[in-house]
């Protein structure tokens, strides 16, 4: 059962105005990249993850539900170290409500925000589930950033932010504390992974150099992700 709409006209593009259809077939057919990453955002829903890409990818923010129905994917077009990346940025579409979320959404992806809510202790418990279907669904090399969002809502913390820094630590990611609403470390987060991904891609080149003949463009990777656990808060 595979529920995904691959024909997304949420695409977006840092360096043009451009809005509607015009841009989105731009978008679609731009080929000037040097890098294409697949980047999802899971976690249990209500986390914040919508708000996030949306914060992200058109400086928004909408304090209603935000319906997720119909959304798929947003672009969004950075440089970093001399190079043009195009992420491919997907959201749940609310199936994480019902853990239906199928294979051909991990598919290709190279880098996961997996989010949870500090004032939703459930969220935070589901973080291990999360991590599970990532090592089930997704690459080898996948790399992870785990995000406690909603950081401006200190009253209503449940989850400390030493809780957070364990539990990245004894998953070997990095970790950041955000808000999607007064956009706090939002932009950080994608930059870190796409660094991230970056610095592994070049790694497994220096390691293997077999794989520049082929194209490095989204390939498969094959080392294992390395342990470094850094940590980010400012909350
Ligand atoms: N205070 C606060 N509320 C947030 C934040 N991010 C999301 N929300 C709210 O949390 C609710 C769920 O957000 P949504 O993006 O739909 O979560 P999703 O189900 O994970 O996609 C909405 O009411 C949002 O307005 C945040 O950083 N701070
Ligand atoms: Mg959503």
């Amino acid at each position: 059962m595979e529920t995904i709409h691959e024909n997304s006209n949420n695409n977006v593009e840092d360096e043009d105005d451009m809005t509607g259809d015009a841009k989105w077939q731009k978008d679609a057919a731009d080929q000037n990249f040097d890098y294409m990453f697949k980047l999802l955002i899971i976690g249990n829903s209500s986390v914040g993850k919508t708000s996030f890409l949306f914060r992200y990818a058109d400086d928004s923010f909408t304090s209603a539900f935000v319906s997720t129905v119909g959304i798929d994917f947003k672009v969004k077009t950075v440089f970093r170290h001399d190079k043009r990346v195009k992420l491919q940025i997907w959201d749940t579409a609310g199936q994480e409500r019902y853990r239906t979320i199928t294979t051909a959404y991990y598919r290709g992806a190279m880098g996961f925000i997996l989010m949870y809510d500090i004032t939703n202790e459930e969220s935070f418990n589901s973080v291990q589930d999360w991590v599970t279907q990532i090592k089930t669904y997704s690459w080898d090399n996948a790399q992870v950033i785990l995000v406690g969002n909603k950081c401006d809502m200190e009253e209503e913390r449940v989850v400390s932010t030493e809780r957070g820094m364990q539990l990245a630590e004894q998953l070997g990611v990095e970790f950041y504390e955000t808000s999607a609403k007064e956009n706090i470390y939002v932009k950080a987060v994608f930059e870190r992974l796409v660094d991230i991904i970056c610095d592994k891609m070049s790694e497994s080149l220096d390691s293997e150099p077999a794989m520049l003949a082929g194209g490095a463009r989204g390939q498969r990777l094959t080392e294992q992700p390395q342990g470094n656990s850094t940590t980010n808060c400012n909350c």
